[in-house]
């Protein structure tokens, strides 16, 4: 019996069989869960409905996260199949691509710094309040998804870094908030894969070998890295932890300077 029998998931972010948020799925399917998903619009909504029902699932439910009234349809369409549930997982990030490029001071707008956060951070915000009563007395665990960016200037991705500050202040504040009801929230902190949203980035690739070269496991990350610790995260095998960050980037944020020759 896995460590998610009889746990809910709703999972936000499945664009392909290289999301994160595929990984994550697979992973808690294989501990027991059962899951649910949102696709963001109609030209992802076959696709996902496949990969759900390779799983399992079948409940597929439209939500665009830029509208609350998108987020509470999504809850109503839930509520139809499910009372409650146990896990959020947000998987989900968007800043105009023209932004995720060259000098941040020049590139960055005022329409892409608010679309960043928005979408990347309060979406977060949004999607735990609106589904908080179908969460009630579940001891629930929600999970985002964060990168090194965050914590550290990176060439290019820029409006997106200050977007993931926010999201990892926003674990740390909606840790506060809803631990008293027994929920915890989590970032997982990934290291570079190649997803759609890593798809057209200039220099992707020298960004992977980079990593690679200088990560101290000398290997890129998985999606089933990041899925199994997810699954982790969202069983009560963490029943300690809330508001933390964990890296899931076969260790490169520690590392200072390479050994010498
Ligand atoms: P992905 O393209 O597979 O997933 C991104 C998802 O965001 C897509 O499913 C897309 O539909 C969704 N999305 C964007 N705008 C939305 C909106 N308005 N409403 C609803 N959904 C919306 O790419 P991914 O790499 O799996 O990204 C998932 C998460 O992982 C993101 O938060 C990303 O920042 C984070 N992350 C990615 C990497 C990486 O290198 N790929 C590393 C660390 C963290
Ligand atoms: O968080 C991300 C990517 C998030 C993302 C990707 C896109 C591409 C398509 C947000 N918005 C958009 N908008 C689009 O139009 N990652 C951690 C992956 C990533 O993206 C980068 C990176 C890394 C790593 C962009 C520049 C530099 C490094």
């Amino acid at each position: 019996m896995g460590f998610l029998t009889g746990k809910r998931a709703l999972i936000a972010g499945l664009a392909s069989n290289r999301s994160i948020a595929w990984g994550i799925a697979k992973a808690m399917k294989e501990q027991g869960a059962e899951l649910a998903f949102t696709y963001q619009n109609e030209k992802l909504q076959g696709r996902v409905e496949k990969m759900a029902d390779e799983l399992g699932s079948s409940i597929v439910i439209p939500c665009d996260v830029s509208t609350d009234q998108a987020i509470g349809g999504a809850y109503e369409a839930l509520s139809a199949h499910w009372d409650k549930y146990d896990c959020l997982i947000h998987s989900v990030a968007f800043a105009p691509k023209e932004e995720l490029v060259g000098d941040y001071v020049d590139m960055t707008t005022r329409a892409g710094f608010n679309t960043a956060h928005e979408i990347s951070s309060y979406s977060f915000t949004a999607m735990a309040r609106i589904g908080r009563s179908m969460m009630q007395d579940r001891n629930g665990s929600l999970i985002t998804l964060s990168y090194l960016g965050a914590e550290r200037a990176m060439p290019n991705y820029n409006v997106m870094g200050l977007a993931k500050a926010s999201l990892e202040a926003n674990v740390r504040y909606m840790a506060q908030a809803m631990g008293p009801d027994g929920h915890r929230v989590n970032s997982i902190s990934a290291g570079p894969i190649k997803t759609l949203a890593a798809a057209g980035i200039g220099n992707f690739r020298k960004m992977l070998s980079t990593f690679e070269a200088n990560a101290p496991l000398r290997r890129t990350v998985t999606i089933e890295d990041v899925g199994n610790t997810a699954a982790f995260l969202a069983s009560d095998l963490a029943a300690g932890i809330t508001g933390e960050n964990i890296y899931v980037d076969c260790g490169y944020n520690i590392i200072g300077m390479q050994p010498l020759e």
